[in-house]
């Protein structure tokens, strides 16, 4: 699958985000790892409006989108649901700080399909395994979901991870001259 992970701006923040997004880094080498492609969309690093995040995924032609970010991104996030959905016919994923605790909240009032909980490497692979198979994603531990009912279920948590079993970040998907000299020369980071 063609698999595109965005990092939100945080908040109302005018400041690039310049630490790498390590998190969306670790389920790209994961992905990529199970034989997936994958785009990570930096906004926070580059600062990127809505429309301009669509457009950096449209030559991608994504089969999955999924989205990080804490929980100061909510506003932002939510609205970019709406216009993913609008452009994409595709499953969209939320993960991390921001969707991980607020299920019911994110699956209700946002515009995406599942929320997954904690670390994703493990949960992230399989459930694009299985969407891609058409499989069954009841059994799947570490999401929640709305199902054919419209009803929102939570599968329980995922197993612990092998953090030493998993293959490096995925460097290669970043641009990492731009974080790292920008933040040796600039030491101040935004607060809210
Ligand atoms: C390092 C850190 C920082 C660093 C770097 C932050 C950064 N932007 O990268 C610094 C010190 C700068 C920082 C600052 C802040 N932080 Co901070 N920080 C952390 C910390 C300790 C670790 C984050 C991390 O790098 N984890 C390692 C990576 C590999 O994991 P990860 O990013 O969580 O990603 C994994 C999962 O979340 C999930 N996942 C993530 N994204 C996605 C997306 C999809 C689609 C899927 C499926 C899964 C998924 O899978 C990933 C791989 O396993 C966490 C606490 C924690 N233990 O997690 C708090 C934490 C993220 N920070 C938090 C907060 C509130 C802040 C500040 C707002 C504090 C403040 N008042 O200023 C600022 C925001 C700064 C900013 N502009 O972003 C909160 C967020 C709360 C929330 N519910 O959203 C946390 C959880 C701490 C807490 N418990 O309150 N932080």
């Amino acid at each position: 699958m063609n698999v595109v992970l965005i990092r939100p701006i945080t908040g109302n923040s005018n400041q690039p985000q310049y630490i790498p997004p390590s998190g969306l880094m670790y389920l790209a080498s994961n992905l990529e790892a199970t034989g997936n492609k994958v785009m990570i969309i930096d906004a926070a690093l580059k600062l990127l409006d809505d429309e301009a995040i669509l457009n950096e995924m449209e030559d991608f032609n994504p089969d999955l989108i999924g989205i990080g970010g804490i929980i100061t991104a909510y506003k932002r996030v939510k609205l970019l649901t709406f216009k993913i959905k609008e452009r994409f016919s595709v499953p969209l994923v939320l993960g991390g700080h921001l969707a991980s605790h607020i299920p019911k909240i994110i699956l209700s009032q946002m515009n995406c399909d599942i929320v997954v909980h904690g670390y994703g490497e493990k949960t992230l692979c399989e459930l694009v395994k299985r969407l891609e198979n058409n499989a069954d994603i009841s059994t799947l531990k570490g999401i929640s979901y709305k199902n054919d009912h419209n009803k929102i279920v939570f599968n329980g948590f995922p197993d612990r991870i092998d953090f030493n079993k998993l293959p490096y970040p995925a460097y290669h998907l970043v641009e990492m001259e731009k974080y790292i000299p920008i933040a040796n020369e600039k030491q101040v980071i935004d607060i809210f």
